[in-house]
């Protein structure tokens, strides 16, 4: 049977198309994804990445050489929750000088060394009443956690830096609560009720951006969890795919950033030329653990754009199960669905031994 014109064109396209792929040289992962897509190319240097995204987002951290204070100052058993409550006060530094502030411990009773999830909260960690701290749930999987509200360390306000001379590369209010946040972790690896090998942090929206940082430079972090962090959290800039620019966030939250971050890149994210992306932060945090939680609904953080984030870091990860990624329906917040997706992961992840409710469920099912 003879074949029709366009069946032999397309017969020699195709032959033409796979001498041509078994010609080109094998290329990186991370430079096939910039051909193929225009994402700026990834940075694998992780230290090049840090000192990057420090000098040009979110500012560098200056020296700090005063004396670093930590101390429990209550513990108490809380019945209902099965658990010891403890209130660590601590010291930090901030781009407005040292500061005072409290974290709020809850530690599982009967588990000798239990896995933390140091949460970055908008509101007092003394509230017990928190839908997006769901203590009951994170304790029952035999978790600890620990909560500070990122306020008591910096307002969260665009005028609180202002009257401050700030260089182009001057720190903000990120970096200051990201060092909070890694305060909150020099006592912990100290405080023998808990895993100093299974820290995670974990933030939602700006404080998710904040987890990415802190879990970007802090090696004692095992598990980084962005909450829908959007434009300069996990969210690709490039392809514009929806949501925030960096000329709006760098217009209303100033604070958040190093001058640079505007003064260089403003407008760059939307004509297509900003040299880096955000895949070059999540990917230094490789080889530890990231957890991306979106929400459908979330326009403005764009969960398309923080999958995209998750796409093109997780090649980096020889183990690609140790980068994880969940959309769950809803809008912008996080709640005991997006709590269950960074347990379960951790539970795939061994950090909860046999005692997860996944293991417990395997042995069921004779798995
Ligand atoms: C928005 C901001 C986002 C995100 C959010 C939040 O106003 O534009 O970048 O951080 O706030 O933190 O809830």
């Amino acid at each position: 049977m003879k074949r029709s014109r366009q069946q032999c064109l397309s017969g020699r396209l195709l032959a033409v198309m796979l001498v041509a792929a078994l010609a080109v040289p094998s290329v990186s992962a991370a430079e096939w994804y910039d051909a193929k897509t225009g994402v700026p190319p990834i940075e694998l240097d992780r230290a090049k990445a840090l000192r990057f995204f420090a000098e040009n987002v979110y500012g560098v951290r200056p020296e700090w050489k005063s004396e670093r204070h930590a101390e429990v100052v209550k513990t108490e058993h809380v019945d209902e929750l099965s658990a010891t409550r403890k209130v660590i006060r601590l010291n930090t530094l901030t781009p407005l000088g040292e500061k005072t502030f409290e974290a709020v411990g809850y530690f599982p009773d009967g588990v000798k060394r239990a896995p933390v999830f140091v949460y970055l909260s908008f509101r007092a960690a003394t509230e017990t009443k928190n839908s997006r701290w769901p203590l009951k749930l994170i304790l029952a999987r035999g978790a600890a956690t620990v909560a500070f509200c990122y306020e008591d360390v910096v307002k969260d306000d665009a005028k609180v830096l202002d009257g401050i001379e700030r260089a182009d590369n001057a720190w903000g209010a990120i970096s200051a609560w990201s060092l909070a946040a890694s305060r909150v972790i020099d006592y912990l690896v100290t405080d023998g009720d808990v895993d100093p090998a299974k820290i995670a942090v974990v933030g939602h929206s700006r404080l998710g951006k904040t987890a990415i940082w802190t879990g970007a430079n802090d090696e004692r972090v095992a598990m980084t969890v962005s909450n829908d962090s959007g434009c300069f959290g996990a969210r690709l800039h490039a392809r514009n795919i929806c949501g925030e620019t960096i000329d709006r966030i760098t217009a209303v939250f100033p604070h958040w950033f190093a001058p640079n971050a505007r003064k260089l890149y403003k407008g760059m994210d939307e004509n297509g030329t900003l040299p880096f992306d955000q895949h070059s932060l999540l990917a230094a945090v490789a080889p530890r653990l990231l957890a991306v939680g979106s929400a459908a609904d979330d326009w403005w953080a764009c969960p398309s754009g923080e999958m995209a984030g998750w796409e093109y870091a997780r090649h980096v990860w020889k183990d690609q199960t140790s980068a994880d990624y969940h959309v769950r329906p809803g809008k912008h917040d996080i709640n005991s669905v997006d709590w269950n997706a960074y347990l379960d992961f951790a539970a795939r992840k061994g950090w909860f031994g046999e005692t997860t409710s996944e293991a417990s469920t395997s042995k069921q099912e004779g798995k």
